[in-house]
């Protein structure tokens, strides 16, 4: 390889600093915060214009594309749900860059097309974002986002005749969809002062969200105004409507953490109806746990909640009764499992979702007792998709691993034997999974915890540390990373004889609550050292080498591997970052920024600022020590990403090629791909897809020099 790389010069404003309680901090590249200004487009431009050819020029590249091409182009499918008399469904056909809505008079006929989005737009960036039907099924408000950007535009749907009303509501973003259940309107979130013209490029931050409820027919303009917090701009408004339609559930929240405030209206006792700001009865006023809206009999309510159980469990509380003392346990919390989810099935059941050792369980419950009625029979793996409602009879259950592309479970709870049914299994021609191993580990960290991890390789590997290694982490927000079918990484594994290597490292949920705080604010730096711990056992079991060992994240696993290459540049050979948060003194200040500072922190307080300075990515880059050379290190970000503003990636990527791209030992490259018409993942159109993790395993194999396999 070459020398160093030509970066584009990028202007350091060296005035640009600000005071961080008596702390002096350059911020050179600010001017880059602004996506409109020409020198920014120039910037972004420049940066492509490097990156692109250095990976069109990898060999590998084209052949990944045309394998992915070939080998994702299996029908997809989602679980069955019933609205209305229809059963309704997802599906792609395999290479549609959207997937369709389908629906159906009964399970034994043929679907037909319901709703398709690939016809909203030529190249597929129009997605659906949020449906929901009203209670009688007639008809259907969904969202519809562009470019990937987290505001949607929320139409509504005729289902008979499919016929789109006139109705259209803007400036919605982070929304509830919640019909009342005399059909005539929904409740919804919207943010008056930011949303006005915005379209996912604009970085403004987002506050003041509001509940409003539409009736169906009148302009937006119309909408009564329900739920507002002048006072606390950063609460964020979850609205629920009860089974029986009797009340609506609000669950109020200020950021990330699983914690709300929980308040409820009784509809029923509306004498003018909903023409104002609601009543509401405060059950919960603060935010020490969080309250899941699961059942309700009458005035008995069940909620999901984490209350003193930080692996949650079920708890009843009677409205009509609601002193705390009087509320109990109706499901405890389990000793070692999380509980997931719970759905109430049936009338009176209950399906429990936990999670033993990072795979899902499955379990029926009565709702009257608590008390378990079955386990339903489980591989190890994911339950990733679910749908079951009290007034229905029955369930359907997606079951995903990393060597099952998917099968959909269907189960009759009025039967006897209760014995679920494969509804539809999702096959991928060319894909032989006895080729492949999964297992799981447990490998100590730093301070001695156990870690559990998933490796994936080819079967009968020589650990000969001659494997190209991706390792893949993400380590916060409560966010667990289970076992899930991926093309592009077992196309890795197979084509380019790579071991794939997820830890379940602190800062997610895997654990419930307990190992979210571990891996949070300032015990933040333990996210990252059990990052490298799954490193050394990779390389110490002889998986790989350093020279061959990739890390990959996205969003917080961006931020990841962002502050890990950085802390030990030598470990690790290749950095890919998606949609990273780089600046960790400025993230509170653009769109939900300020909704992280439950995890991070915040740069405002003192204390805080000490944690993040320490670790924030743009902020610790350095020439490493003696011959070391900074990993190669691919950045990724799209103009349309409004969840983690691509700013973040864009200053990284100035201090790196900054302050290693004169460095003559660096001869390993600092890029940044940005995308066009592209967001933060959600909704991203299945071309954009296949292209993306070309590039990325183009951009791999050409740092990593690695051959294709047939
Ligand atoms: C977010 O930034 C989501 C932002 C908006 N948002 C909240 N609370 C949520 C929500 O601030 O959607 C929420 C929902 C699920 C999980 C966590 C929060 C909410 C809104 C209304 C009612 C109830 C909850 N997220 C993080 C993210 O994208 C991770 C998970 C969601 N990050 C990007 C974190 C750092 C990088």
């Amino acid at each position: 390889m070459s020398s160093a790389w030509r970066y584009p010069r990028v202007r350091r404003d060296e005035m640009s600093r600000d005071d961080y309680h008596g702390t002096i901090v350059n911020d050179p590249y600010r001017w880059l915060e602004d996506p409109d200004a020409d020198e920014t487009k120039s910037f972004v431009e420049a940066q492509n214009a490097l990156t692109k050819p250095f990976i069109a020029e990898s060999e590998l590249r084209d052949r990944y594309h045309a394998r992915m091409t070939e080998l994702y182009d299996y029908p997809k499918y989602g679980c069955p749900f019933k609205r209305g008399n229809k059963y309704y469904y997802y599906k792609n056909t395999g290479l549609q860059n959207q997937y369709v809505m389908y629906w159906q008079d009964d399970l034994k006929s043929e679907g037909s097309v319901f709703l398709d989005p690939n016809e909203w737009s030529e190249d597929g960036t129009i997605a659906l974002k949020g449906k929901a039907f009203s209670e009688d099924g007639s008809l259907l408000a969904y969202g519809k986002s562009s470019s990937g950007s987290d505001w949607l535009d929320i139409h509504v749907l005729k289902v008979d005749s499919r016929e789109e009303m006139t109705d259209v509501l803007t400036q919605v973003k982070f929304t509830s969809m919640a019909w009342t259940h005399d059909n005539k309107g929904f409740f919804y979130n919207r943010y008056p002062e930011a949303g006005v013209n915005a379209d996912g490029t604009e970085t403004d931050i987002n506050l003041n969200q509001k509940l409003y409820y539409h009736v169906i027919g009148t302009d937006q303009k119309e909408d009564v105004l329900c739920c507002e917090f002048p006072d606390n701009p950063k609460w964020m408004i979850g609205a629920e409507v009860t089974d029986d339609g009797q009340y609506l559930v609000l669950t109020v929240c200020e950021g990330c953490d699983p914690v709300n405030r929980l308040y409820y209206c009784d509809l029923s006792q509306l004498p003018n109806g909903i023409n104002g700001l609601l009543p509401y009865v405060k059950l919960v006023d603060n935010f020490d746990a969080e309250y899941e809206y699961i059942a309700n009999n009458g005035t008995l309510f069940t909620f999901k909640t984490n209350l003193k159980s930080p692996r949650y469990k079920l708890i009843n509380i009677d409205i009509s009764a609601p002193e705390m003392e009087k509320w109990t346990d109706l499901v405890e919390e389990h000793e070692k499992d999380v509980l997931n989810w719970a759905a109430c099935v049936n009338k009176d059941f209950l399906v429990l979702c936990y999670l033993h050792d990072v795979k899902s369980v499955l379990h029926l419950h009565h709702l009257n007792t608590g008390a378990r009625c079955l386990t339903f029979p489980l591989d190890i793996g994911t339950i990733c998709g679910f749908s079951g409602r009290r007034k229905s009879t029955e369930v359907f259950y997606h079951f995903t691993s990393f060597l099952t592309p998917g099968i959909i479970y269907h189960c009759d709870l009025t039967k006897e034997t209760l014995e679920p049914t494969v509804f539809r299994q999702i096959e991928v021609k060319g894909f032989d999974a006895s080729k492949f191993e999964t297992n799981q580990v447990f490998y100590e960290t730093k301070d001695k915890t156990a870690i559990p991890m998933f490796i994936v390789h080819k079967k009968n590997l020589n650990l000969d540390r001659s494997h190209p290694c991706y390792l893949y982490g993400y380590g916060g927000f409560n966010v667990s990373i289970t076992p899930s079918f991926s093309t592009s990484r077992l196309i890795f594994i197979q084509n380019m004889g790579g071991v794939l290597a997820i830890p379940n490292i602190r800062g997610g949920g895997e654990y419930g609550e307990d190992w979210h705080q571990a891996g949070m604010l300032g015990k933040k730096q333990n996210v990252f050292d059990d990052f490298h711990a799954a490193a050394e056992f990779v390389v110490e079991k002889g998986y790989t080498t350093s020279k061959k060992l990739v890390i990959c994240g996205g969003s917080n696993g961006g931020l990841l591997v962002g502050a890990c290459a950085n802390q030990r540049p030598e470990l690790y050979k290749c950095v890919v970052a998606h949609v990273g948060v780089m600046d960790m003194l400025k993230f509170h200040k653009f769109t939900i920024g300020h909704a992280w500072t439950t995890d991070y922190g915040c740069s405002d307080k003192k204390e805080e600022f000490e944690w993040l300075i320490k670790y924030s990515p743009l902020h610790n880059v350095k020439v490493p020590p003696g011959d070391v050379q900074y990993p190669a290190t691919l950045l990724l970000t799209g103009d349309h990403d409004d969840r983690v503003v691509p700013l973040h990636s864009l200053k990284f990527a100035s201090e790196l090629q900054y302050v290693l791209g004169a460095e003559p030992k660096q001869t390993n490259p600092l890029m940044i791909l940005v995308d066009t018409k592209s967001g933060h993942g959600a909704g991203k159109p299945t071309g954009k897809i296949i292209n993306e993790t070309s590039d990325i395993y183009g951009f791999i194999a050409r740092i990593l020099d690695i051959a294709w396999i047939e």
